[in-house]
C-alpha cells in the first residue's frame, strides 16, 4: 500500500484516482471507499480465554485444619472473576494418601476428604458455571496409589487385573540374588522398579514408588480410563489437564528379546547415578504408541460434547518433551487430532533471569513457528512444580511477563498467586514435604529439588496465615513476606501487580488482541516489542525492558505502529502514566524491568 495511505492512517478498499481542483492547483487525491472492519470470526470458550490453576491444597482453608479445600474455592470464586479469568484447573482433589499431594490417586472417581465432599465438588461447578467460569479437573492417568483397588488387585493376580501395572521377574545371577529388570531411574529419584514380595516380582514406577505405572498395553486399563474421562464430564468438568504424559509407555519388551533393555548412560557429569537423567531416559519417555491413546481421548471427548451438545470438553497436554514430541500431541500427519493444546513450558524450561531479549523472542517464535497451522497456542509462566515467576526472573520483570502472557496470540494460563506476584515461600527443611525433595535432598541441597517454594498458601491479607486459614499453623509455612505481598493490599493500591493483571485481562477481549495478528522483535539486546494489531481497530503494543539496566530505543522503525501512541498499561516501577504520550520519533528510555503498553491509531 503506498506509504500515504498509512499515513492518512485508515483502511481503504477500492482506490479511485480523481482530480480535485483547490484553488488554481489540480491535485490528484485519493478518494476512498473504506473496507468494512474485518469480520470477528466466533472463538469457541477457550480459544482466547485465560485458564487459571489452582492448586487446592493452597488456595483457601475454609474450616481451620491448615489444609486449602473445595469450599475455600467456593468462597474465593469472586477474586477469580474480579482477576477476568474464564477457567480454573485443579490439581486433583480425589482421594489420594498424600505422598505426592494427590497426583497418587487411590480412587480415582471420588473426592478427598479433607477436600470436601461429591455435593461440594456439584456445587463448584454449578457456581463458577453460573459465573461463567469453566472448570478443567487433572487427569492422572500414568499411574495409581499402591493404595488403590487396582493396585492390590493387581498384587493379588485378580482376574482381569493381573496386568493392569508393569509386573517383571527379576534378573538372577550368579552374583546376587535378584536384580531389577534394567537400569531405569525415576524421576524422584532411585530405580523406577520395587520389588514386591506377595507377586514376587518388580512392579515399575515411573514417579514415587507409591506411585505405580499403569500398564496402557493392557485394554482394560485403556478403557477403565476412559470410564474415569466420562464420570468428570458427566459430572461436568469441563476438560482435562493430562498429567505426565511422556511417561504413559515404557520400552516394550517384546520389541527387546522379552527383556527391558538398559539405557546408555547420559554422561551428564552433574547428576548422581540416583538421579532421573544419569541415564537417557529413551526408554521411559515420548514412546511413540502414547500418541495413539492421546488421540482416542480426543476422539471421546469430540463425540461427547457432539453427542451431548455441551460446551467443548477440552483436553490440555503437560508434556516437558522436546519440540517436536510435543508438536505432536496436537495432532500428526493423518489428521488426527490430540489435545487442544499440549502447555507450552518455553518460558519455565528456555528463559530465566539471564535471557535478554533476542532470547525471549527467539523463544516465542520458535513455538509458533512450529505450531501445526490451524492450531491455538498458549503461554505459561509457572506452575505447582516451578519456582515461581518472581524467582525464576526477577520482581522487577512481574508486570512485563504477565503483559507477555495477556498478549501474546492464544490461551493465556495463570497459576495462583501470579497475579499479585507471589514470590517462592522460605519452607526450612524440616517443614519439607514433597516427595521429590524429601527422597533426593539432604538439609543442603534440598532446595534443589523441593517444590514446596511455589506451593506455600495464598496471601490473602494481612490477618492469620495470611488470611488463607484461621489456623496460625498450615499445612505449609505461609510467606514470611506477606504482610506486605498479599491481594487485599493490591487491592486498595493505587499501583499493583494486580491492578496490571486486572486491566491486562480486560485489554485481551479488545479485537486486536482476541483475533488480531502479532509482531515481535527485539529493539535492543534488552527490549522486545510484541504488537497487536487488526485493520481498523486500535493496535495494542508491549514495550518490555527485560534487563538489569535502564535502555533507550527507537519506536520509529516498527511497522503497524502510527502517531498518537499512549500509555494505556504500564509497570508498576514505571514513572509513566495512563495516557501518557509517547512520540513515535525519538528516543524512549526504559528503566529495567519497564514494561509499557501503549495503544495506537487504527492503520
Ligand atoms: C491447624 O493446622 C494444623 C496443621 O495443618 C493441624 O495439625 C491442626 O489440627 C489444625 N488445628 C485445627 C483446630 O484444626
Ligand atoms: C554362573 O554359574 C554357573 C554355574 O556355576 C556357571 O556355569 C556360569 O558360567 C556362571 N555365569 C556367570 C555369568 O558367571
Ligand atoms: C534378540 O536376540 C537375538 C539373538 O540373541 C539377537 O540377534 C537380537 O539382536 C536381539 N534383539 C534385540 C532387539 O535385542
Ligand atoms: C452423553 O452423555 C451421557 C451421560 O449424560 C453419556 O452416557 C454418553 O456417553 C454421552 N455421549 C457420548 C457420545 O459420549
Ligand atoms: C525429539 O525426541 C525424539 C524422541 O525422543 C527424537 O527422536 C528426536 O530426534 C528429538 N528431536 C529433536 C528436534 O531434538
Ligand atoms: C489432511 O487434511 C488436509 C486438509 O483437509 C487434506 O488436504 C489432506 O489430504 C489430509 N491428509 C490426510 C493424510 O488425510
Ligand atoms: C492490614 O491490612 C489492612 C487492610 O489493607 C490495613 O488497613 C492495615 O493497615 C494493615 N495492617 C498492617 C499492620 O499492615
Ligand atoms: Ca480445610
Ligand atoms: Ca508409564
Amino acid at each position: 500500500m503506498p506509504s500515504l495511505l498509512k499515513v492518512l492512517g485508515i483502511s481503504f478498499g477500492v482506490i479511485v484516482v480523481v482530480g480535485v481542483v483547490v484553488g488554481s492547483i489540480t491535485w490528484a487525491v485519493l478518494a476512498t471507499r473504506p473496507l468494512p472492519p474485518p469480520e470477528l470470526k466466533p472463538l469457541d470458550w477457550w480459544e482466547n480465554t485465560i485458564i487459571y490453576q489452582i492448586y487446592p491444597r493452597s488456595f483457601k482453608d475454609s474450616d481451620g485444619d491448615g489444609i486449602g479445600d473445595i469450599q475455600g474455592i467456593i468462597s474465593k470464586l469472586d477474586h477469580l472473576v474480579e482477576a477476568g479469568v474464564g477457567a480454573i484447573w485443579m490439581s486433583p482433589i480425589f482421594v489420594s494418601p498424600m505422598v505426592d499431594f494427590g497426583y497418587d490417586i487411590s480412587d480415582f472417581y471420588n473426592i478427598q476428604t479433607e477436600y470436601g465432599t461429591m455435593a461440594d465438588f456439584e456445587e463448584l461447578v454449578e457456581k463458577a458455571h453460573n459465573l461463567g467460569i469453566k472448570i478443567i479437573l487433572d487427569y492422572v492417568p500414568n499411574h495409581a496409589s499402591t493404595d488403590s483397588e487396582y493396585f492390590k488387585k493387581s498384587v493379588d493376580r485378580e482376574p482381569g487385573y493381573e496386568n493392569y501395572f508393569i509386573w517383571a521377574d527379576p534378573i538372577i545371577t550368579n552374583t546376587s540374588d535378584r536384580q531389577v529388570p534394567s537400569n531405569w531411574i525415576s524421576q524422584f529419584g532411585g530405580s523406577v522398579w520395587e520389588w514386591n514380595e506377595q507377586r514376587q516380582q518388580y512392579y515399575l514406577h515411573q514417579f514415587a514408588i507409591e506411585q505405580a505405572d499403569f500398564n496402557f498395553r493392557e485394554p482394560a486399563v485403556r478403557n477403565e480410563m476412559l470410564n474415569i474421562m466420562k464420570f468428570w464430564f458427566e459430572k461436568g468438568a469441563d476438560g482435562y489437564r493430562l498429567d505426565a504424559l511422556p511417561h504413559l509407555f515404557e520400552a516394550n519388551p517384546n520389541d527387546h528379546n522379552g527383556t527391558y533393555p538398559d539405557e546408555p548412560l547420559s554422561g551428564d557429569m552433574f547428576v548422581r547415578p540416583d538421579q532421573a537423567g544419569y541415564t537417557t531416559q529413551v526408554h521411559v519417555r515420548d514412546q511413540i504408541e502414547l500418541y495413539d491413546v492421546v488421540y482416542e481421548w480426543r476422539e471421546v471427548a469430540d463425540r461427547w460434547t457432539e453427542a451431548n451438545e455441551t460446551d467443548t470438553k477440552i483436553l490440555l497436554a503437560e508434556a516437558y518433551a522436546n519440540i517436536s514430541m510435543t508438536m505432536l500431541y496436537y495432532g500428526d500427519e493423518n489428521n488426527r487430532t490430540g489435545a487442544h493444546f499440549p502447555f507450552n513450558f518455553d518460558f519455565i524450561t528456555s528463559l530465566s533471569a539471564s535471557s535478554n531479549a533476542r532470547d525471549f523472542v527467539y523463544t516465542i517464535l520458535r513455538w509458533l513457528t512450529y505450531m501445526p497451522r490451524g492450531n491455538v497456542a498458549n503461554w505459561v509462566f509457572g506452575n505447582h512444580d516451578q519456582n515461581r515467576v518472581p524467582s525464576r526472573f526477577r520482581p522487577n520483570m512481574m508486570d512485563g511477563l504477565n503483559s507477555l502472557n495477556m498478549m501474546l496470540p492464544g490461551v493465556a494460563i495463570t497459576y495462583q498467586g501470579e497475579e499479585i506476584g507471589m514470590r517462592d515461600g522460605y519452607v526450612s527443611w524440616e517443614d519439607t514435604v514433597d516427595v521429590a525433595a524429601c527422597n533426593q535432598g539432604n538439609p543442603d541441597n534440598y532446595l534443589e529439588f523441593s517444590r514446596d517454594p511455589a506451593r506455600t498458601p495464598y496471601q490473602w491479607d494481612n490477618t492469620t496465615s495470611a488470611g488463607f486459614s484461621t489456623n496460625a499453623t498450615t499445612w505449609l509455612p505461609v510467606g514470611l513476606d506477606y504482610m506486605e505481598l498479599n491481594l487485599q493490599a493490591q487491592r486498595e493500591a493505587e499501583r499493583s501487580h494486580f491492578k496490571v493483571y486486572q486491566a491486562l485481562t480486560q485489554l485481551r477481549k479488545e479485537p486486536a488482541l482476541s483475533h488480531g495478528e502479532y509482531h515481535i522483535e527485539s529493539l535492543t539486546a534488552n527490549t522486545l516489542i510484541l504488537v497487536r494489531h487488526l485493520r481498523t481497530y486500535d493496535t495494542y503494543a508491549l514495550v518490555f525492558n527485560v534487563g538489569q539496566e535502564q535502555d533507550v530505543v527507537d519506536l520509529s522503525t516498527v511497522s503497524l505502529l502510527r502517531d498518537p501512541l499512549t500509555v494505556y498499561i504500564s509497570s508498576i516501577h514505571s514513572n509513566r502514566n495512563i495516557d501518557d504520550t509517547i512520540p513515535l520519533e525519538g528516543s524512549l528510555t526504559l528503566t529495567a524491568g519497564e514494561a509499557l503498553v501503549l495503544r495506537g491509531s487504527p492503520t
